[in-house]
This record gives structure tokens, sequence and C-alpha cells, in this order.
């Protein structure tokens, strides 16, 4: 199968360290979340088939603002800061989660949550902390569960498996690896119609 990928076209637009320098709240966009090196990078990267768009890292919690990818106008993918991070200071770590709830609480275009993780250890702490904060705003749910490439297909299943009994109906889940780049496909059709990306009237 290969598609025209739509998001192909994302550039970087700007970090925001504080509400005021959000982009204008209209149109659509899409939050992706994760835990620091959980895989979040390579899978944005994978996405949009750019090399080096997201930059990835080995050393953890670099990302420490939300930032805004442009696929088109008024819509956008947003890098939403990692987490897990023993060293930051609590004043900073406050910021942010006051930065993120905020968000989450008064930002009308977000449409859709992007949950990465890494499949061997799926539904950490923050990212049930964070499907609530998407469920509490009615957000469409997508969860990714990186690295596939690192376990054999029967093990791939049971984490999905295992992962999709966890969420009910609270979200989809499929796997992913930016390494053999399984399931990118399915996951750019998810965010493009999220962001309503397809020629006009087929958007889901
Ligand atoms: N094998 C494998 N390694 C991956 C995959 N995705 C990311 N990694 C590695 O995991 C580490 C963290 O990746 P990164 O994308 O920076 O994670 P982030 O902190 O969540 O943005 C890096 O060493 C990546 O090369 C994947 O799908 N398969
Ligand atoms: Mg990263």
């Amino acid at each position: 199968m290969s598609e025209t990928n739509l998001l192909r076209t994302a550039s970087y637009l700007k970090s925001v360290h504080e509400l005021h320098q959000l982009p204008p709240d209209g149109g659509w966009e899409v939050a992706i979340a994760g835990r620091s090196n959980a895989g979040k990078s390579s899978a944005i990267n994978a996405i949009v088939d750019q090399t080096s768009l997201a930059r990835t890292s080995k050393t953890p919690g670099r990302t420490q603002q939300l930032v805004y990818f442009q696929v088109a106008p008024q819509r956008y993918l947003v890098d939403l800061p990692g987490y897990g991070y023993a060293k930051v200071p609590p004043s900073l770590r406050d910021h942010w989660q006051g930065l993120i709830d905020a968000f989450f609480r008064t930002r009308d275009a977000l449409r859709g949550l992007v949950v990465v993780m890494d499949v061997r250890h799926p539904l950490r702490d923050f990212d049930q902390q964070m499907l609530g904060y998407g469920a509490a705003r009615g957000l469409s749910c997508h969860c990714l569960l990186t690295k596939a490439d690192k376990l054999p297909r029967g093990q791939q299943a049971k984490a999905l498996l295992e992962t999709r009994r966890a969420l009910g109906d609270g979200a989809s889940v499929q796997l992913f690896s930016a390494t053999s780049h399984q399931g990118v496909d399915e996951a750019r059709s998810v965010l493009s119609g999220w962001l309503d990306l397809g020629p006009a009237g087929t958007a889901v």
C-alpha cells in the first residue's frame, strides 16, 4: 500500500513556553505525548517522513516546551513536553504541568491525542494521566506501541491485546516501529483524518 503522505509538509513553526505564545486558536491540531525515551521524536519523524523534524536524542527529557509543527494552514502537530525527568527542578516541572493542564482545558483546536509508549512498558502512570486529560476533554485518543521491532511477533500481539483490553473504548491502539516502519501508514491515516487533511469531504 502506498498512499500519499499528507503529513509530509510538516515544518517547525515555534516552541511555546507560555500560553500567550500559542498560535491563534483555530483549525485543528493533534497533541503527541510520551514518556521521555519512549520513541516519540522517532515516531513523529517516521510519520512525517522526514529524518530530523523532531529531534531524537539518547538523553531523556530534552523537550521542555510545546513544539508546534505546521502541516497546512491551521493544521498542527503539537509535540508535548516529555516526562519522567528525575533531574528537573520541581519549579520547572510545575510550570510544565500548569502549561499542559491549561492547554488541554482551553485549546479549542485540539482534536486528538496520540500517546507514544514503548511496547515493552505500556500504560505507565504518566501515560494514564495524559489519557485522562484526553478523556476529560472528550478527545479522540490513539496509542502507538512503539519499538515493536524489539519484540517477537507473538509478544507484540500479546502486548497489543493486553493494552487494548486495559483501555477499552477509551482509546485506539496499534503496534508501531520507527525502525521497521511497521504501523506507520496506519498512524498517518489516523492523524490525517483528525487534521482533516484528505480531499474535501473525505475527512473521518
Ligand atoms: N529499535 C527501535 N528503537 C527506537 C524506535 N524508536 C525510537 N528508538 C530509539 O529509542 C531512543 C529514544 O528515541 P526518541 O525518539 O529520541 O525518544 P523520545 O525521547 O520519546 O523522543 C533512541 O535511541 C531511538 O533511536 C523504534 O521504533 N525501534
Ligand atoms: Mg524526543
